[in-house]
């Protein structure tokens, strides 16, 4: 095994950016597309079968797996990639995103943040210092800063204030990550929607120097427009030569306007969690496979795809075992959903390999506009 982290980028077409991560263990082709695997699992998958679908990384969270079987545990149990039967490379977000949006009586401090379990109640503290040391133990191959994202909107005062903490957490989680070859940490930009704070913290995260940069604090209510907006510099505030992140994001259009605005990764429940309440994601836009118009239909989801669900199956039976709650439903809608976000995924990257991104985005567009058939 190798013991080097390093991004070279292959190709770019405008702002979009087609390249590789190489990690001790495997590439990472981009822009990548991380299935979010929350609890040691991507529900309703193996994963074999997320492999299957094109994925060379998942996302994991410090926040569920502390609390529950602890990270103490995974370590003693040989860390995360044995104990979930996926040996290609993990990301884990640090917690804190997460503390705010799950957990109960959360209190913040310079130190860090206390929380009550949102599984039973049991008290905690998060800080940048006990953030590293949880990814650590899980074997992080991606680890990832740990900040502090506000709610928009938000007053400026809020998000200059909010900013300015997460890079003190920012300088205080590169120290306590220490030097691990092989181990990459991604520092994590933030400052709303105003363009000044969005590049002082870009100064200060490339200051204290990281092997990559997420974009933070999008997707929070502030809608497409203005994420694109904030898309149209953030990430060229940031160093070329590194991975840029686009943490939680998103749906399939955000995703292709992202890679547009120079994004390289992206992380998103929506693939997984839609399946499982009979969404299904298509060339064609949204198809809502509870609805009746299916009922007869011997046709697959989407005559294009090559996923299990398409080949073998017909829209009337994905209907059938979704209104008859089987679990295949929840499996098979999001093996879908996966396989269409990775080969998305896949022919952006090969546009912008032959610089072709403005045709495929035209295309990309043109298919939703026909609607389901
Ligand atoms: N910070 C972290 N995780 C996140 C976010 C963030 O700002 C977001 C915002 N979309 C999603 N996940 N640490
Ligand atoms: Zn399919």
């Amino acid at each position: 095994m190798g013991r080097t982290f390093d991004f070279t980028l292959t190709a770019t077409d405008g702002r979009a950016r087609t390249g590789v991560i190489d990690t001790p263990r495997g590439a990472i082709r981009t822009p990548a597309f991380m299935p979010v695997g929350t609890a040691a699992t991507v529900k309703a998958m193996l994963p074999e079968s997320v492999a299957a679908t094109g994925a060379d990384i998942l996302l994991g969270n410090t926040y569920h797996l502390m609390l529950r079987p602890t990270a103490e545990r995974i370590a003693r149990l040989g860390g995360l990639h044995g104990f979930m039967n996926w040996d290609r490379p993990i990301l884990t977000d640090s917690g804190g995103f997460q503390v705010m949006s799950l957990a109960e009586l959360r209190k913040l401090t310079e130190e860090g943040v206390t929380f009550r379990s949102h599984i039973d109640g049991s008290r905690h503290m998060l800080t940048p210092e006990r953030s590293m040391e949880i990814q650590r133990l899980l074997g992080s191959d991606i680890v990832m800063c740990f900040d502090e994202c506000p709610a928009l909107p938000a007053d400026r005062d809020r998000i200059a204030d909010s900013m300015e903490l997460s890079m003190r957490w920012a300088a205080r989680s590169k120290a306590a990550f220490g030097d691990r070859p092989g181990h990459a940490l991604f520092g994590i930009q933030q400052g709303g929607l105003e363009e000044d704070l969005r590049k002082a913290s870009a100064e200060a995260l490339v200051d204290i120097g990281f092997d990559g940069y997420a974009v933070g604090g999008l997707a929070v209510g502030e809608g497409q427009e203005a994420m694109f907006a904030c898309l149209d510099y953030a990430p060229e505030q940031l160093p070329q030569d590194k991975p840029r992140y686009l943490m939680g994001v998103g749906k399939p259009d955000d995703i292709v306007g992202a890679v547009k605005r120079g994004i390289d990764m992206m992380d998103c429940v929506l693939p997984s969690r839609s399946g499982r309440t009979g969404q299904a994601w298509t060339r064609r836009g949204q198809v809502n496979i509870k609805n009746a118009r299916h009922a007869d239909d011997p046709r697959p989801l989407d005559e294009a795809c090559a996923c299990p669900a398409c080949r073998s199956y017909s829209r009337a039976y994905l209907h059938h075992v979704f209104r008859a709650g089987e679990m295949i439903s929840g499996m098979l809608l999001t093996w879908h959903n996966l396989h269409y976000y990775q080969d998305l995924m896949g022919r952006m990257r090969d546009a912008i390999s032959s610089g072709e991104f403005n045709a495929f985005e035209r295309e990309f567009h043109a298919e939703r506009e026909a609607g389901d058939i």
